[in-house]
C-alpha cells in the first residue's frame, strides 16, 4: 500500500540529485531513496527521480486557508478543565488513521470526537498530548509534517502526498489556525519513551500504532469516562452548532418530501440519496447511516440497506440527521404516508405514539432522571398497545419481571447527542442515567413496530412502524425542541407535505 504508515516514519525530504547515472531501480520500502529511483509502494512503479525533482519545482506557494478555528478558545477551555479534572497525569488523546473501504482508496476521514472536542482538528493521525503543569495543563498537537514540495511524498504518496489530497496543515499551519503548540508527529514515539515511568492515561482503540506506544493504565477508562462527562452540558457554540445541524437536517426531510414522486419510482434509494445531497451540501457528511425504511422496513430498526421500493399506501421512515463542518449531528425521526394522507389504521398508531413523544418531551426539565421520558412516554404506548387489544392489562405487560410490551416497542426512548448521535456514551451509568441537567441535549423517540410477520398483531396493523423522534434541549425551565420546525401531527404532517409538492414537481429526473 502506497504510503501506509507514512506519517510516523522519517520523512522523504529528498536532496537535489548531483550526478544522473543511468540505472535499474534499486529502491525498495526500506531504502525509499537511490541516486535515480524514488519508491512508490509496492504496487506502484518506482519514480525516476528526475521526474520527483522536477515535480517539486515551479509551483507558486499554496496552503491551507489560514485564520484561527472559530472552536479554539472553546477547545483550550475544554484541555484545561480536563488537566484540572485528571490532574498529575499525562493525556493521550489520538484522533485515529485513514480507514480503508477498498484496497487503496480509504472513507472520507471523519475525526475522533474527543480528539476533535479537545481541538477542532481535522487532519488524519494527530495526536493531542495534555502534560500535567503547576496548575495549567501544557497541551502539544502532535501533527504529520506536511507533504508538500519539500517532500518526494508530495508526487509518489497517493495516500498523504499534497499533490493526490490537496494541502494539508502541518505543524507551522496547525499552530496557526487551532491556537495550539505542535510538534511533528514523527517525534511522538520519542516523546512518549521520554514519559516512562510518569503516569500517562490513553483514549485506546483509536490509533493502533499510539496504543501500542503507552502501557495500559487503570486512568484510560476514567479518562474516556470524563471526557464523556465533560460533553453531556452543551456550550453556547455547541449548541448553536446543533441548532444549524437540525437546520439543514430539517431541509432534508423536505427535499426528501419533494422527490418522493422520484422514490415512487426508484424506491428507498432516493430518499437515502436526496437527504444525503442535503448533509454534503449543507454540512460535512450525514451523521450515522440514514435509515430509509418504507412500508414493513420501518419495523426493522437499523434498516440502512435502503434498496427496498415505496409504494404509494406505504409510511416511510425516515431517520436522519446532518453532521455539520464542526461535526454535531442532528438525529430526527419522521414517519410519513406517502401518499400525503394516512390510513385510519396508520394514524391509530401513529397519534398514539405522538402522545407518547409529548408525554416524554413534557417530563424532560433539569432535575429529574434521565429515565423520565422513557417512562413517561412508555406509559402511553402500553396503554395504547391495551386499547389495540395487543395486551391484555398495563400493569401486568409492564411488570419489571416480564416487560412483555418490548415486543412492540422494541428500544429505549432518549440517548444523549452531541458530536456523536449517541453522545456521551462513555459517561460513568450512574451520571448518565442519573438527573438531567441544563444544556444536556438528548433525543425522545419512542415508537411502536407491528413485524409483518407477527401473528400475535391484528393483521391491519402489521407491517406499520411508526417513530417520532426529535432532538431535546433540556432548558432552565424544561425542554426547548430544537427539531420544532418540523411537524409532528398528522394533520400537521399532511399539510407541511401538500406544501412541498404545491411548490411544483422536484427538480430530479432519474430516468426509468
Ligand atoms: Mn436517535
Amino acid at each position: 500500500m502506497v504510503g501506509r504508515g507514512s506519517p510516523r516514519g522519517a520523512l522523504g525530504y529528498i536532496e537535489p540529485m548531483t550526478d544522473r547515472p543511468v540505472s535499474e531501480p534499486d529502491v525498495s520500502a526500506e531504502h525509499p531513496l537511490s541516486a535515480s529511483w524514488v519508491w512508490a509502494g509496492a504496487h506502484r512503479p518506482p519514480v525516476p527521480r528526475a521526474l520527483v525533482e522536477a515535480m517539486r519545482e515551479g509551483w507558486s506557494p499554496e496552503g491551507p486557508t489560514a485564520g484561527v478555528h472559530p472552536a479554539a478558545g472553546a477547545c483550550a477551555r475544554r484541555r484545561q478543565r480536563l488537566g484540572e479534572l485528571l490532574a498529575g497525569t499525562t493525556l493521550v488523546v489520538p484522533t485515529g488513521p485513514l480507514k480503508v473501504r477498498a484496497n487503496d482508496t480509504d472513507y472520507r476521514f471523519r475525526p475522533g470526537t474527543d480528539f476533535s472536542y479537545l481541538t477542532g482538528c481535522d487532519e488524519p493521525d494527530a495526536v493531542l498530548v495534555l502534560a500535567p503543569g503547576a496548575g495549567r495543563a501544557h497541551a502539544t498537537l502532535f501533527v504529520p509534517e506536511r507533504r508538500d514540495q519539500r517532500s518526494h511524498e508530495f508526487f509518489t504518496d497517493s495516500r498523504y502526498g499534497e499533490l493526490w489530497v490537496g494541502p494539508r496543515r502541518g505543524t507551522r499551519e496547525a499552530a496557526a489556525h487551532y491556537a495550539i503548540a505542535t510538534a511533528p508527529l514523527e517525534e511522538l514515539a520519542k516523546h512518549l519513551a521520554g514519559l516512562e515511568g510518569t503516569a500517562i492515561a490513553l483514549v485506546r482503540g483509536l490509533d493502533p500504532s499510539v496504543d501500542a506506544l503507552v502501557a495500559p493504565s487503570e486512568v484510560d477508562a476514567r479518562l474516556v469516562a470524563t471526557l464523556s462527562e465533560m460533553r453531556l452540558v452543551k456550550d453556547a457554540f455547541e449548541r448553536e452548532q446543533l441548532e444549524a445541524a437540525i437546520a439543514a437536517t430539517v431541509s432534508g426531510f423536505a427535499d426528501v418530501v419533494r422527490a418522493l414522486p422520484e422514490a415512487l419510482r426508484h424506491g428507498e434509494r432516493v430518499v437515502e440519496g436526496v437527504f444525503n445531497l442535503r448533509a454534503r451540501v449543507a454540512g460535512h457528511d450525514v451523521g450515522y447511516d440514514t435509515i430509509a425504511a418504507a412500508g414493513a422496513h420501518a419495523s426493522i430498526l437499523h434498516w440502512t440497506r435502503n434498496d427496498g421500493a415505496v409504494r404509494p399506501g406505504d409510511l416511510l421512515l425516515l431517520d436522519a440527521g446532518v453532521e455539520g463542518d464542526h461535526l454535531y449531528t442532528a438525529d430526527v425521526t419522521r414517519t410519513l404516508p406517502v401518499s400525503g394522507t394516512f390510513s385510519p389504521a396508520q394514524r391509530r398508531i401513529y397519534e398514539i405514539v405522538l402522545a407518547a413523544q409529548e408525554a416524554g418531551i413534557a417530563a424532560i426539565r433539569p432535575g429529574v432522571p434521565f429515565a423520565a421520558a422513557h417512562d413517561a412516554a412508555t406509559a402511553v404506548l402500553v396503554d395504547g398497545l391495551v386499547d389495540l387489544g395487543l395486551l391484555s392489562n398495563a400493569d401486568e405487560a409492564l411488570r419489571r419481571d416480564a416487560q412483555l410490551y418490548r415486543r412492540y416497542t422494541l428500544h429505549g426512548t432518549s440517548h444523549m447527542l452531541g458530536l456523536d448521535v449517541h453522545d456521551c456514551a462513555n459517561a460513568r451509568q450512574d451520571l448518565y442515567r442519573g438527573d438531567l441537567a441544563e444544556g444536556y441535549v438528548l433525543t425522545v423517540e419512542p415508537g411502536l413496530y407491528f413485524q409483518a410477520n407477527d401473528l400475535t398483531v391484528p393483521e391491519e396493523y402489521r407491517g406499520i412502524g411508526v417513530r417520532i423522534e426529535d432532538d431535546i434541549w433540556v432548558g432552565p425551565d424544561g425542554a426547548v425542541n430544537l427539531s420544532a420546525a418540523l411537524p409532528r401531527a398528522a394533520h400537521d404532517v399532511e399539510a407541511w407535505m401538500r406544501a412541498q409538492w404545491d411548490q411544483g414537481p422536484t427538480p430530479l429526473r432519474l430516468g426509468e
